[in-house]
């Protein structure tokens, strides 16, 4: 597997330069200053590459921008509202800009209204760092008492409704408002961030959309954009609900394995592909990443390998979480690394070009000095550095093709490169 990374461009607080120390290989990254809907033009392109193939002092870094993630998705194409057809025109377009530089993985999701959603970005852990979490009384207490949504009573069992209640009762403003903020203002790597009044708005759009009607819209969004993924060798890859199951009385429709099955067979062609990501789908105790690997392996373009631990309280198949360490957590991760390795060798077998799937430490714990150097929710370097270099670990000891001690990763004397 190709150890790659997300860098969220200029603006991120970890350089280029520091991924090279980190062992990485490849660049995961997305034009986030686009808005949703608008083309990326093939300068906006171009010029990513370069900040991304550039080291601070000019010279080469020898990484490249491999994956993009995400096109994102506008919601007038998940709905079919307004002017959804410009945008699909849109992401056509991106896409040929796209294949144009030579990008060929572009991942996205159909998660309606919310992206990734967590409730507490910097939950204290025993060992002393930080780890977000998702927790359904806080939830609740979001839904039923500050965005006050019509219906959401009914979407909780009385136990959870009183405790959210009590809670509501003893949380400062200040904790409301961050809670608020840590649902609806958009995490990174979220395209669109909301306001209370325009997740009411967006709500009051999706108020005929049931999962079967959504999943109508994703069918006729891939038939728009997979056979041109096809003429221009892209693969498409559509990233799980996190969580995996229903928010705000929201239909969510790529949750579990039978979801994708649904969506890989009704468009059945190799570009409408897999972000297989452990993390969400991790959450579902019924969950089996082997099995499902060795159903739709040839179809995974790019995987995200993280860890989560269930917490209660849990009702109708939701689950409180936070995240843990990336060989922690409920997910055997060695079973799915060596499941990864399995399809890989299975391509090489077949002689497939894109035998090297993309991965990437998915989130990591704030730890040491992650912790004061605010870095982004979710993406701290140390936090994820122990993650990808325990996983090349778990790479090293089961891939007999473990191409991973490249110059990129190892480091080589600089003497020996330019000697004196
Ligand atoms: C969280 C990420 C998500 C993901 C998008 C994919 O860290 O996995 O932001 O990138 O949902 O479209």
């Amino acid at each position: 597997m190709k150890q790659t990374w997300r860098w969220f461009g200029p603006a991120d607080t970890i350089s280029i330069d520091a991924l090279l120390q980190a062992g990485v290989e490849g660049v995961v990254s997305a034009l986030h200053h686009v808005p949703t809907g608008e083309i990326w033009s093939v300068e906006e392109i171009r010029c990513r590459q370069d900040q991304i193939s550039t080291r601070q002092d000019g010279s080469p870094s020898g990484l490249a921008w491999e994956v993009v993630e995400s096109l994102p998705v506008s919601e007038n194409i998940k709905t079919q509202t307004g002017d959804w057809r410009d945008h699909v025109d849109a992401y056509r377009q991106c896409l040929r800009n796209l294949a144009a530089c030579g990008l060929r993985t572009v991942c996205y999701n159909f998660m309606p209204i919310l992206d990734w959603t967590r409730t507490s970005l910097r939950s204290p852990m025993s060992h002393g760092g930080f780890a977000m979490r998702f927790d359904l009384i806080d939830f609740a207490v979001f839904d039923l008492h500050l965005l006050r949504r019509d219906g959401a009573q009914a979407d909780y069992p009385a136990g959870i409704r009183e405790a959210a209640r009590d809670r509501f009762g003893t949380m400062t403003d200040d904790r409301k408002n961050r809670l608020v903020d840590n649902i609806v203002a958009g995490l990174p790597g979220t395209n669109d961030s909301w306001t209370i009044r325009d997740v009411h708005d967006h709500l009051t759009a999706y108020a005929a959309i049931d999962a079967s009607r959504l999943r109508a819209n994703l069918v006729v969004f891939l038939e728009l954009v997979v056979p041109l993924a096809r003429e221009l060798d892209i693969n498409l890859c559509c990233h799980p609900d996190d969580p995996p199951f229903s928010l705000l009385g929201l239909p969510r429709i790529m949750s579990t394995a039978q979801d994708y099955a649904f969506i890989m067979k009704v468009v059945d062609l190799p570009q409408n592909g897999i972000t297989l990501c452990t993390g969400s789908m991790g959450v579902l105790p019924s969950m089996d990443f082997p099995a499902f690997v060795a159903d739709w392996g040839s179809r995974i373009h790019f995987a995200h390998l993280r860890n989560t631990r269930r917490q209660a309280p849990a009702f109708s198949g939701k689950h409180s979480f936070h995240e843990d360490t990336h060989l922690g957590g409920d997910t055997d991760m060695v079973a799915v690394v060596g499941a990864l390795l399995g399809e890989e060798a299975r391509r090489r077998a077949e002689g497939r070009s894109d035998w090297t799937i993309p991965m990437r430490p998915d989130h990591g714990q704030e730890i040491l000095a992650d912790i004061n150097s605010n870095s982004m929710p979710g993406y701290p370097l140390l936090g994820r550095m122990r993650g990808l270099a325990e996983l090349r670990g778990v790479m090293l000891a089961l891939d007999p093709f473990y191409s991973g001690d490249s110059l990129l990763n190892s480091g080589t004397e600089l003497s020996k490169l330019s000697p004196e």
